[in-house]
């Protein structure tokens, strides 16, 4: 890498942050060398009930695989987000809330927080939720979505949030995977300016024939359109419940490895897996990394943009900074609506100190321009991260110039669903950026790259991204098949983690990731598996076969590119192709909604009958000059028709 592309620690950033380089060599260091009296040390900026004596007890090994930390202490995660705030801070602003419309704009403090967690912790119990229980959180972005799970984690329930723009029949597969009792969702939600019929979406996914657990619905008062349907019996309004329950609500003493939820991701394989999360290693991974990764320091406002849907709105809008005693900036809709200008104005009007997103709203506000930029004050921001697939150097400079006006440094955090909090980051005070590369690992992260055999490859080079050891914020298994975990991420590469990312790593150790080497695809920071939209696809009466694969997009990332073989006399029109496009997005959600969908009669084929994938990713991203060795194909002439009929062209 050339040094022009270096964007070196400020001075002012070395001296005062948290951590400056030197620290953070030392310290990684001593992570790996002294793991046991790292995070004995570390594991206590936590509180716990009853402290812990046992560290870590690891092993990768896939035929005996175990991992736990901290596993004899006690605690629980919602005593670590409130109540041991209530004497220092309990008047400071935990959540400042502002509405899709401007103009809605709400704030709770520590101690009001703790209150409408203690009151809706009771709710549930009244409900019959018990310790360990399987709680379905289906909301909008809300105070209420973090009260709910702060709630479940209470009284020792395990939240499973699913992202509001899933579909009834996304719902109904996680629901009954969870086996989950009881629902809470909101009558409705608002988002840049359109509704969203989310209680209407609960109803259709319990009409599901499978999914036969449920008994409870508590429904959140958004929108409070009438027209929204309430079953006596079933259904409960939020306000209702919570009326009648008490202030007080003793927080339950949970083991370190008791789990605290599940969420829902994509794989190359088959439906999306619970990825299961325990208490006592999360909450002290959530904690560290927020406080150093964003060099968080007391009484600054925090804003993330993720939704409460995906893992960064766990980690980084929920747990890390309310375990860190922040102020959580929470917004209701997208940071561009209704105008790009709304990113600037909200930074402005809460006077935003660190901001945490994604690249593809960045890509979104270049396309837009950076004169939406020119009446921002900015002079708050300090920090800005980036999260969620690849950021490529243009927006990266973009970012850095128009929004953080080339005071702020960026950190460019890379981790996954599974590993609970970011792996491979930047460190404000001590990491010189270089735009596109996540640098440099966290203390105790142990990254490597390894070759398609499996042989680890030094110094500077390409592979795939795998982790040598365990860190405390690892996930701890598939929600109900252990088997399918120790397969997913130990058998690719024996006693080693495998993340499902290729990435280069140059002279001076900086990692670089390249995205996934399997068949998942990132589509605006949304993990899919290709498996999934196919098994949408051939469930449709006109499809015989689908194959899926991921193209360069300027906004997105990756967009859907969908090559689809009909039924024998189905013809090939435009309006069953809108059809087939509205099908996927009822099946799953608008996120995996196919974005180019190309009639294939006939689909690249081994003589076994594998697709190869490698070919239609290469006419899918208009690289048709060199596709490479054809010859293993059953019916090689099938490119060429393929080729002809390609949609996406310079
Ligand atoms: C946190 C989150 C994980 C996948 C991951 C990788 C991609 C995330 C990235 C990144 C390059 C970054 N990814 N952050 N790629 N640079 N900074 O996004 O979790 O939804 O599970 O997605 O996203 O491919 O494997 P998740």
């Amino acid at each position: 890498m050339s040094t022009q592309s270096l964007y070196p620690v400020s001075p002012e950033l070395a001296g005062s942050a948290k951590i400056n380089d030197e620290q953070y060599k030392k310290m990684y260091q001593e992570s790996i060398v002294n793991p046991e009296g790292f995070w004995r040390e570390h594991g206590q900026r936590i509180s716990w009930f009853k402290d812990f004596s046992k560290i870590r007890k690891v092993s990768f090994d896939d035929h005996n695989l175990y991992i736990k930390w901290f596993y004899d202490g006690t605690l629980n995660a919602s005593y670590n987000c409130l109540d041991r705030h209530l004497e220092q801070r309990g008047d400071q602003t935990a959540i400042l809330w502002e509405g899709d419309d401007a103009s809605d704009q709400r704030t709770l403090t520590y101690r009001e927080l703790h209150a409408e967690v203690c009151k809706f912790a009771n709710a549930l119990r009244s409900q019959g939720v018990r310790r360990g229980d399987v709680v379905t959180i289906y909301m909008p972005m809300v105070p209420e979505a973090a009260i709910a799970m702060l709630a479940c984690a209470r009284i020792g329930a395990v939240h499973s949030v699913i992202f509001g723009g899933f579909s009834p029949d996304s719902i109904a597969s996680r629901i009954n995977d969870g086996r989950s009792k009881v629902v809470i969702t909101a009558d409705e939600g608002i988002r840049g300016g359109r509704i969203i019929p989310l209680k209407d979406n609960i109803d259709m996914a319990l009409q599901h024939p499978d999914v036969t657990t449920v008994e409870k619905v508590i429904m959140f008062k958004r929108t409070g359109n009438d027209a929204v349907n309430y079953e006596s019996g079933r259904d409960i309004w939020w306000h209702d419940l919570i009326s009648v329950a008490s202030e007080h609500c003793e927080a339950r003493e949970m083991n370190a490895e008791d789990p605290l939820f599940i969420l829902y991701t994509s794989g190359s394989t088959g439906q999306p897996k619970g990825v299961l999360h325990t208490t006592g290693g999360y909450m002290v991974y959530a904690a560290m990394t927020h406080e150093y990764v964003f060099d968080y320091r007391d009484n600054e406002v925090y804003w993330c943009t993720a939704d409460v849907g995906w893992i960064t709105g766990h980690t980084y809008m929920v747990y890390g900074p309310l375990a860190n005693g922040a102020t959580v900036l929470m917004h209701e809709g997208v940071p561009n609506y209704p105008s790009p200008a709304r990113l600037p104005e909200m930074i402005d009007r809460h006077k935003v100190n660190i901001l945490y997103t994604a690249p593809t709203l960045i890509r979104a506000l270049m396309a837009q321009g950076k004169e939406h930029f020119n009446d921002m004050d900015g002079s708050s921001l300090r920090i800005m991260g980036s999260v969620g697939e690849p950021i490529n150097p243009e927006a990266w400079r973009w970012y850095h110039e128009v929004v953080g006006k080339e005071q702020c440094p960026i950190v460019d955090t890379w981790w996954q669903t599974e590993t609970g909090g970011c792996l491979i980051t930047p460190l404000p005070g001590a990491t010189d950026l270089k735009p596109g590369s996540a640098s440099r690992p966290f203390f105790g992260v142990q990254p490597a790259l390894v070759d398609n055999m499996g042989n680890l490859i030094e110094g500077a080079g390409e592979g795939n991204l795998v982790m040598l050891d365990s860190w405390p914020g690892q996930m701890r298994s598939v929600y109900g098949d252990h088997d399918r975990f120790v397969l997913t991420y130990f058998k690719t590469f024996r006693g080693m983690y495998f993340t499902g990312d290729g990435a280069k790593r140059d002279e001076d150790g900086y990692y670089w990731i390249t995205g996934r080497v399997d068949d998942v695809i990132n589509v605006s920071g949304h993990r899919l598996g290709t498996a999934e939209i196919e098994s949408a696809l051939v469930a449709h009466e006109s499809v015989a076969e689908a194959a899926v694969v991921g193209y360069p997009h300027d906004i997105k990332g990756q967009g859907i590119y969908a090559y689809v073989t009909l039924n024998q006399g189905i013809e090939q029109t435009e309006e069953l192709r809108q059809q087939l496009r509205h099908w996927v997005r009822s099946e799953i959600g608008a996120l995996a909604s196919p974005d180019l969908v190309q009639w294939a009669p006939g689909l690249p084929k081994t003589r076994s009958g594998k697709i190869m994938r490698r070919f239609l990713r290469k006419i899918a991203a208009d690289e048709v000059s060199a596709l490479g060795d054809a010859s293993t194909l059953a019916d090689p002439s099938v490119l060429d028709d393929l080729i002809g009929t390609r949609l996406n062209r310079a």
